[in-house]
């Protein structure tokens, strides 16, 4: 039998997991638009696991987007060691694919005994009737993103749409509601014209180590990416703000290495600059962006484009199902089976 079965299905079905998601959602707009409507009246922190922490991350730049304060922390981090700095009142939104992970629980937990009836809880999740959105005041919830595997992948992004759709409502902005709906063709689109590029390049062993720079909304988005290629393919991923790369962690950069670039709109020419930098290191170099015409692609070995003319926040997304394919392959290339990511399960559960 085949390796990654379930992995293959469940990459290949976003675009059409995405067109559910939104569809669900834009039926439902009158009822979350009222409950959002004090969202941004207070700061928020936002926490979550794993992929689910990064996760965190992309949503928290959607709510800044539309004039947020917050924060992102790991659940365990919040849990333990910020009880005493945290602010008197706040909004805390929790994502987890389960429903089920012990410290986000605690956290939920604990921050329900701390503030009683001021506390409001929001959760982005995967599964109905779990701890998590028993003791939920708002949930997004999309089953279309159940998955067998253990690694996040579909799950992941139909957070993230619903992250966004989130963030749209809260801002009552119809134009963005319309526009993410181009998502899932999009998504179609960039699979069928980068197939072969993620198969070659998953395929490339020589490449020994893999480094993931973006910033802004991308830097959550990119951490997913250098997890995914952790956990399917037990290899080493870095994850860095585009410039902070120089600042040190650019002396492991070798002919065997991948630089991953996530090209944005607001810092285009000095990512780049980052990237052909590396280049005259000795490293492979690929970015992903939406239009490469007007780019000096000086040192740039490999370029996805996503050719969708949508911004940064509503673009990130796009970025990461072409580097999920491009793990998938790695990972049968390094003969592991991506359904079965060593040393890991669907769900930490702590006793
Ligand atoms: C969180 C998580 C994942 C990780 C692995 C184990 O799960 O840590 O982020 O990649 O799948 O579980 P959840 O809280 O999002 O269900």
């Amino acid at each position: 039998m085949s390796q990654g079965l379930y992995t293959k299905q469940e990459i290949a079905s976003q675009p059409e997991v995405w067109a559910q998601t939104i569809q669900k959602f834009m039926s439902q707009q009158k009822h979350f638009e009222t409950q959002l409507e004090t969202l941004l009246t207070r700061p928020a922190i936002l926490t979550g696991c794993g992929s689910t922490y990064y996760l965190s991350m992309y949503v928290a730049s959607l709510l800044q987007k539309v004039g947020g304060v917050n924060w992102v922390s790991p659940a365990s981090e919040l849990y333990f060691s910020a009880k005493e700095m945290l602010p008197p009142d706040y909004t805390l939104i929790t994502t987890s694919r389960s429903g089920t992970t012990t410290e986000t629980l605690w956290e939920m937990q604990a921050y329900r005994e701390t503030f009683g009836k001021s506390a409001q809880i929001i959760s982005i999740t995967c599964v109905p009737e779990t701890p998590m959105v028993e003791n939920s005041d708002l949930v997004f919830l999309s089953e279309f993103g159940q998955e067998t595997s253990v690694v996040q992948t579909r799950s992941f992004t139909s957070m993230a749409i619903m992250a966004q759709i989130m963030a749209a409502f809260t801002a009552k902005d119809q134009a963005w509601l319309k526009r993410l709906q181009d998502l899932p063709q999009f998504l179609e689109r960039v699979f069928t014209e980068t197939d072969a590029l993620s198969e070659s390049l998953g395929n490339d062993l020589s490449i020994d180590r893999i480094f993931f720079l973006g910033n802004g909304p991308y830097y959550g988005i990119a951490s997913e990416a250098a997890l995914k290629m952790k956990e399917m393919t037990r290899s080493w991923t870095e994850v860095y703000h585009t410039l902070e790369f120089r600042h040190g962690p650019m002396s492991v950069v070798t002919p065997n290495a991948l630089v991953v670039g996530f090209i944005s709109d607001f810092a285009a020419e000095a990512e780049l600059k980052v990237l052909s930098d590396m280049k005259k290191l000795g490293a492979h170099t690929l970015i992903i962006c939406d239009q490469a015409s007007t780019f000096d692609l000086t040192g740039i070995d490999h370029v996805v484009e996503i050719k969708s003319g949508l911004n940064d926040w509503e673009r990130a997304i796009l970025y990461l199902p072409f580097l999920q394919k491009m793990a998938f392959h790695r990972a049968l290339a390094k003969g592991l089976n991506p359904d079965e990511p060593v040393n890991l399960s669907q769900v930490v559960t702590l006793t």
